[in-house]
């Protein structure tokens, strides 16, 4: 072929449209491949996120029952390498200061290995003390780290779930953080990082998580709860897809965040799952797996974690895309029978972490999830 005609063919293939089902077994590769593909430049100027990528991909992983693409010894090693030992908590590389952030991640990731007593009790202790010298003691609001320079509701939920993940939430004061959270509601039914802040959808699953975990749901009565999902729902617009908040664009991992607190409120059906399903779909790259935040943008591991876990709480069916599932059984990867694993696996929205991890532990909550 000459290069004019092979340049032609090129123009008129275009680039690939995403089927309109879920590619498994690509997406288990593309996931496969971020840990091979580590001497790239986008690798190392993400240093600072290793922990909390290789939480997105172990989960991803996990959803997909594909747990073991990824070297679980390997990461277990890499995870507890990241302790800062002048800090007593995790960074999110070796050699980074601890932060709440990264902490979190480190125990999502030894949950999700069934490897938590691989942390030692004296550790153990001193990530608890960590954790608890992070809150305010006159607010109850929480910083990520001993600058003490930001409070935020996001520190708030990651030190809340990881105290209950290691089994450790009595050491907090419960009322005290259940009032900071509820002092960053605003009238619109929505949550903000501090006090006054302008409402967020990611706020929306860091303060409902946070609540669900303290057993402080309650503290919203029937009316405000209704609210709440109502200012969630409306953040489905006409192409399916969720926004943050008003007036932004849609966002694939808004499938997490929006979700997760509607299914918490039980009021997943007050938004279009079909139509979020096919949002999700069409921005997954056909080509070389992943998802990206909306469709025809570069795919990464952050949003194709909230795509999948979005989908599993949705109650998708793999079943939907035979087609896939013959391309698997060529690959030597795992088949779906329909009438046996058609769901994706169950995602916990309280926790992020799969149900079987929270059931293991005793901590499941009550929660919705479509199809199950
Ligand atoms: C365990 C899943 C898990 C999370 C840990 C870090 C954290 C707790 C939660 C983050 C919650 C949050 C604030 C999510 C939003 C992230 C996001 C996409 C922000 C984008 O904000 P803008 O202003 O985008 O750039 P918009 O869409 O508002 O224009």
């Amino acid at each position: 072929m000459s290069a004019t005609s092979e340049s032609f063919a090129g123009a008129v293939a275009g680039p690939s449209k995403p089927p309109p089902y879920l590619q498994r077994s690509l997406h288990i590769r593309y996931i496969a491949s971020l840990h091979t593909h580590t001497s790239s430049l986008a690798y190392r100027l993400t240093t600072h996120l290793r922990l909390n990528a290789i939480y997105w991909a172990l989960c991803t992983l996990h959803i997909l029952d594909a747990p073991d693409a990824l070297p679980r010894n390997e990461l277990v090693q890499f995870t507890l390498s990241c302790w800062d030992e002048e800090r007593g908590a995790f960074g999110p590389h070796p050699g980074h200061d601890a932060h709440i952030l990264a902490s979190l991640s480190a125990v999502q990731i030894l949950a999700l290995c069934d490897a938590l007593p691989d942390l030692d009790a004296e550790k153990r202790d001193q990530l608890i003390k960590f954790i608890t010298s992070l809150q305010n003691p006159s607010t109850g609001a929480f910083s990520g780290d001993h600058t003490y320079l930001e409070e935020d509701t996001r520190f708030l939920y990651c030190s809340v779930s990881a105290l209950s993940l290691l089994g450790a939430l009595h050491h907090l004061d419960k009322p005290l953080t259940i009032r900071a959270v509820l002092a960053v509601r605003n009238h619109d039914g929505g949550f903000g990082t501090v006090p006054g802040a302008e409402s967020h959808a990611g706020q929306a699953f860091v303060c409902m998580g946070a609540l669900a975990i303290l057993g402080g749901l309650d503290e919203l009565d029937k009316k405000a709860k209704d609210k709440t999902a109502s200012w969630l729902a409306e953040r489905q617009l006409e192409n399916g897809g969720l926004n943050g908040r008003p007036q932004k664009l849609e966002d694939v991992c808004y499938s997490w965040w929006v979700l997760t607190a509607l299914s918490i409120l039980h009021k997943l059906h007050w938004i279009s799952p079909p139509k979020l399903c096919d949002f999700i779909l069409s921005a997954q790259d056909p080509d070389h797996g992943g998802i990206a935040d909306r469709p025809d943008n570069v795919a990464d591991v952050f949003h194709t974690f909230f795509g999948v876990a979005g989908l599993s709480l949705l109650g998708y069916r793999l079943d939907d895309n035979a087609k896939d599932q013959s391309h698997e059984s060529a690959d030597g990867l795992k088949n779906a029978e329909p009438d046996e694993c058609s769901l994706l696996q169950e995602i916990d929205p309280v926790y992020a972490l799969p149900a079987r991890v929270t059931k293991k532990l005793g901590l499941q909550l009550d929660y919705q999830a479509l199809g199950r």
